[in-house]
């Protein structure tokens, strides 16, 4: 089903003190994530929905990864509890935009759980068990959501959706280690050059997929399934471990 609404909240001041593994880190712009935000706002704009901004959060330097704090589905919200320290504190501010939506249910201890990790498949979520959720996580949100929950389990990673989204029509992208997984069973599944598996990060709206830019046969093969693609320059997202999912919570 196409989203209408996109909830995302711009870069606070002290992005730049990301959680984050790039190499890169160290050059990340703040001035660039933010004109990168704006632009991904106005690009989820064009495509119908309807932008919803949480206020800025500057207190904690991954609040702009909303995707984590909280999954949407049935048109009720678990808001997570994330795995990280650094992260927990990040939820109310979001919690309270959800809440004049929808009902919501906070994960309780010992559930982690972070958005990032949850595939939307039509009718199903299928969620990584990793170094951010948990079995526990999974089954709160199972319960609160009343949607079946598939999992793939790989606690060596941060997130699943880094490496497998939903395009819709029953195709899915994800990186070659993912694609034969039971879980997948029954998608058609694009698998991306492995030099390209940052581009398995897609956000689909309809038939438009978001793809990161300069990833070129990923884009391809997306197009060839069917889909219209919008490239967007993220650098400054991807240097804080981001991607284009991680910054909007869509219902
Ligand atoms: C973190 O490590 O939590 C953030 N720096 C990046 C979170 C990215 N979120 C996502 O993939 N859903």
């Amino acid at each position: 089903m196409t989203p209408r609404h996109a909830l995302v909240r711009e870069p606070g001041n002290q992005y730049t003190s990301c959680l984050s593994e790039h190499p890169l880190h160290h050059t990340v712009s703040l001035k660039g994530a933010r004109e990168q935000h704006q632009k991904y706002r106005e690009t989820l704009a064009e495509l119908g929905l309807e932008v919803i901004m949480v206020p800025r959060d500057d207190k904690h330097p991954d609040s702009c990864f909303v995707e984590d704090n909280a999954v949407v589905e049935n048109g009720k919200a678990l808001i997570c509890r994330m795995a990280k320290e650094s992260r927990r504190g990040e939820q109310p501010g979001v919690a309270a935009t959800l809440e004049e939506y929808m009902p919501i249910k906070w994960a309780e201890e010992p559930a982690t759980i972070e958005g990032g990790d949850v595939v939307h498949a039509e009718g199903k979520l299928i969620s990584g068990i990793s170094d951010r959720t948990n079995y526990e996580g999974v089954a709160q949100l199972q319960e609160w959501l009343e949607v079946p929950v598939a999992t793939i389990f790989d606690p060596t990673i941060m997130h699943l959706k880094s490496y497998v989204t939903y395009l819709g029509k029953g195709i899915m992208i994800a990186t070659e280690k993912y694609a034969n997984h039971p879980a997948l069973e029954g998608y058609n599944i694009l698998i991306p050059p492995a030099e390209e598996g940052y581009a398995a990060d897609t956000l689909a709206v309809g038939d438009t997929v978001l793809m990161a830019e300069g990833y070129t046969t990923a884009q391809t093969m997306v197009k060839e399934a069917g889909f219209d693609v919008i490239s967007l320059n993220v650098s400054e997202i991807q240097k804080c471990d981001g991607a284009l999912t991680c910054l909007s919570v869509l219902w």
